[in-house]
């Protein structure tokens, strides 16, 4: 290896390793890893999967790749003899943000686990060339940025294919750009991400993400998710599913009648895995395009509806896409007979009007078609799973029990335990040897070591290193200087109302008082916040305001300041979570029980010795079952009683809000005049509004019980003993959440690869 970097050092920069920069490493480096990908067998067999998503949260590839091909240690011993670290090398790459959050990371864990267990599958996706937004914060707010992350050498690899994709006015040519995805000691699967040539980044502004939005060959794949609060932006986006679903439909067709099969028997050869809604365009379109090729309708629906499989993620109705016919009609006209026809055909079966594909407004409900035109439907979580066959999608559920199945995520502990913390992988290597790196199950073997106090103190000394890094990476990055023997309390997710960041903001307000009035803890406490909000999301970013008014109030507070800390990370993304993560001791997964379908977070934590402070909710239920009552802290109203109070609509937050003179004075406190001090009047008083005249995720509801499980978590972690006796049982039982085991189950289930 050394001697292929010297080379490729010489050829491209005249220079070796000892006289050459980081950023000429980097280059070396993902040049002679990108070669190596290429050389690794792609996963075959006679049948494949196509993962669809409009996002693939991949994060930083260079040091995943180096695992997964069994050349990190190699190449962090040849740097090093020359001078040079192999984790400062990697701070250099950019991060490819092609996704939002959960779902996106979900899809890049599933790829590596393809990968590595040798399935042959890839994923089909866009090159957003800005992706997600840069968050900046300034005048404590969040500003957004574009993130232009594609650099000269990348990555990406151009192929010569490409597809023609039609719109009502105008055709594109789908180009496709292919991320190989090596597999852990194994083979390589691939991401095929579309590009439209026709896109112009100069239309959007220096240190903007605004662009004109009705210029439609110039934007498609500029950003993800482009802000979906006005028309145009809408449309856009349909404009985006479709140019990504019907540049794959006919890719995926082609790479099968290129082996020589017939498309009559589509579903022998391809099963194609749509991530929530936003690929469900390829049902019809693939339809029309089997119709092109001579397939009669009832043909052409009974192929589609043998070879498509739905994710659902979520409960939310907003987050639900339900497309108006006539934005469809002016974007892809091609598919409204198509649709108009599957919405007959269900009308002539069923009498429910719940159950049909267009509404009587109008509007098209894609998910109803994935149910109708899939055969199978899957969530994401096992309480997910119910609460979609026994309210969301009940009646869907009553006509076809046989689809409806659980896939409880997972993640990768290639990039979330073998990379991000070498350490505690190192030390788990020495207590039960190599095998959990092939089969995470193995970890339960820990348990032995379950009464052993040196055990306990090294998992404490490995945490206190990790606090150490993260330390180091604040004061580099953003200038902060925390305690590194403070207690980490961590809350990193994307803002949502749902998730309740709200509610921990309360716990901060409760908690300063609480000082202020002579309390102080006995172990200082830091509160660590990172989340983007959606640019149009109103009071998501009131909540950020809140947060980073509250930071600044504390860090000018010479009386609190020593003893509790609370700190918003700029622009929270994956290499980000990679540092805090590992650094934590309390894992925040707060949202109101039964609106997070599951969290992955949550498991990342778990595996990295966090405890998890929840509620009933998502995979935390999955989490607890494993762990047992005494290793996790669960508070809060259930799941059910959540849904009984929105059914009789019994939640009033204002009765909550005059009852409880405790509730009333963290509430107000919002608007008081330390706050309004600081921050700005017009946000701060519009979150207080929308806390005691509506919060529709019932914040109030959980926030006196949440004071008090908290209180005893931070008392509890005096012990330590005991406390780094959970943390040693949650990583032995985290085995169950490698997505290793996600994909063998979808595998057994839906696609029934070889
Ligand atoms: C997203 O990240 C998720 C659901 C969605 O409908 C959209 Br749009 C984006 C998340 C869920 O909120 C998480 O609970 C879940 O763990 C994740 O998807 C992966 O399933």
């Amino acid at each position: 290896m050394e001697e292929k970097l010297q080379i490729l050092l010489k050829e491209k920069f005249n220079k070796n390793l000892d006289n050459c920069s980081k950023e000429e490493i980097f280059e070396a480096l993902l040049l002679l890893t990108k070669e190596a990908n290429g050389k690794l067998p792609r996963n075959e067999g006679e049948k494949k999967l196509y993962y669809i998503s409009a996002e693939f949260l991949i994060g930083k590839l260079l040091s995943n790749n180096l695992i997964n091909l069994g050349l990190y240690e190699e190449a962090e011993q040849i740097l090093r003899k020359h001078g040079h670290e192999l984790c400062e090398i990697e701070e250099l790459e950019c991060e490819p943000s092609l996704g939002n959050g959960g779902l996106g990371r979900l899809a890049a864990c599933f790829l590596d686990s393809i990968a590595t267990l040798g399935l042959p599958g890839d994923g089909i996706g866009l090159n957003y060339h800005f992706g997600l937004f840069q968050q900046k914060f300034e005048k404590l707010k969040q500003k957004e940025l574009k993130n232009p992350w594609i650099t000269k050498e990348s990555w990406l690899t151009k192929q010569p294919e490409c597809f023609k994709v039609d719109f009502k006015d105008f055709s594109l040519n789908a180009v496709l750009y292919d991320i190989d995805v090596p597999g852990y000691q194994s083979g390589c699967s691939r991401l095929h991400l579309f590009d439209a040539e026709t896109v112009d980044e100069t239309i959007v502004g220096e240190d903007s993400i605004d662009f004109d939005k009705e210029e439609i060959k110039k934007n498609i794949t500029l950003f993800l998710y482009p802000d979906d609060s006005d028309e145009a932006g809408r449309k856009l986006r349909i404009y985006q599913q479709y140019f990504m679903v019907s540049g794959g439909a006919q890719f995926i067709l082609k790479e099968c009648e290129d082996k020589g099969y017939d498309l009559h028997k589509l579903w022998e050869h391809v099963v194609i895995q749509i991530n929530d809604t936003h690929p469900s365009m390829v049902i019809p379109e693939i339809i029309r395009l089997l119709l092109k090729k001579g397939f009669s309708m009832d043909e052409a629906v009974e192929t589609v509806t043998k070879t498509c499989a739905y994710t659902n993620h979520t409960i939310l109705a907003e987050a639900l896409e339900k497309w108006p016919i006539e934005y469809l009609e002016e974007v892809v006209p091609q598919l409204i007979p198509i649709i108009k026809e599957l919405d007959k055909r269900v009308r002539r079966k069923y009498k429910d009007k719940s159950v049909y594909i267009i509404d009587d407004e109008d509007r098209v409900h894609m998910a109803h078609m994935d149910i109708h035109y899939g055969f199978s439907v899957n969530g994401v979580a096992a309480l997910h799973t119910d609460i979609l066959k026994n309210q969301e999608l009940k009646n869907f559920y009553d006509i076809y029990p046989e689809k409806f199945n659980n896939k409880t995520n997972g993640i990768t502990f290639r990039r979330w335990l073998l990379h991000c913390n070498r350490q505690l992988s190192a030390y788990i290597e020495e207590l039960i040897g190599s095998g959990f790196k092939q089969d995470a199950s193995q970890l339960e073997k820990l348990m032995d070591f379950a009464d052993n106090q040196a055990v306990f103190h090294k998992l404490a000394e490995i945490k206190r290193e990790k606090k150490l890094e993260f330390k180091k990476f604040l004061q580099e990055t953003q200038d902060v200087e925390i305690n590194e023997n403070s207690i980490m309390d961590v809350q990193v997710k994307r803002l949502h109302e749902y998730k309740r960041q709200q509610m921990n903001a309360l716990y901060a307000i409760y908690k300063y008082l609480d000082i202020k009035a002579g309390n102080k803890p006995k172990t200082p406490i830091t509160m660590i916040f990172g989340a983007k909000a959606a640019p149009a999301y109103v009071i998501a970013k009131d909540i950020i305001h809140l947060i980073l008014c509250l930071q600044e109030l504390i860090e000018n507070d010479e009386e609190v300041r020593p003893y509790f800390r609370v700190l918003m990370i700029e622009n929270y993304n994956v290499s980000k979570a990679a540092k805090i993560i590992p650094a934590a001791d309390i894992s925040e997964q707060i949202s109101l029980a039964s609106k997070e379908a599951s969290g992955t977070g949550n498991m990342k934590f778990m595996l990295n010795g966090a405890l998890t402070l929840g509620t009933e909710d998502g995979a935390n239920v999955e989490i607890r079952d494993l762990v047992g009552d005494e290793n996790i802290y669960i508070f809060g109203k259930k799941p059910q009683q959540v849904i009984d109070l929105y059914e009789e609509k019994g939640y009033c937050s204002k009765d909550i809000y005059e009852e409880d003179e405790l509730i009333h004075k963290l509430v107000d406190f919002i608007v008081g005049k330390e706050m309004l001090a600081i921050g700005d009047e017009k946000n701060l008083k519009r979150l207080h509004k929308e806390l005691v005249g509506k919060d529709w995720f019932m914040t109030l509801l959980d926030t006196k019980e949440y004071i008090e499980t908290k209180e005893k978590v931070y008392q509890d972690y005096e012990n330590q003993e005991e406390w780094n006796k959970k943390v040693l049982v949650n990583t032995a039982k985290a085995g169950f959440f490698s997505s290793d085991r996600t994909i063998e189950q979808y595998n057994k289930d839906i696609w029934k690869l070889k």
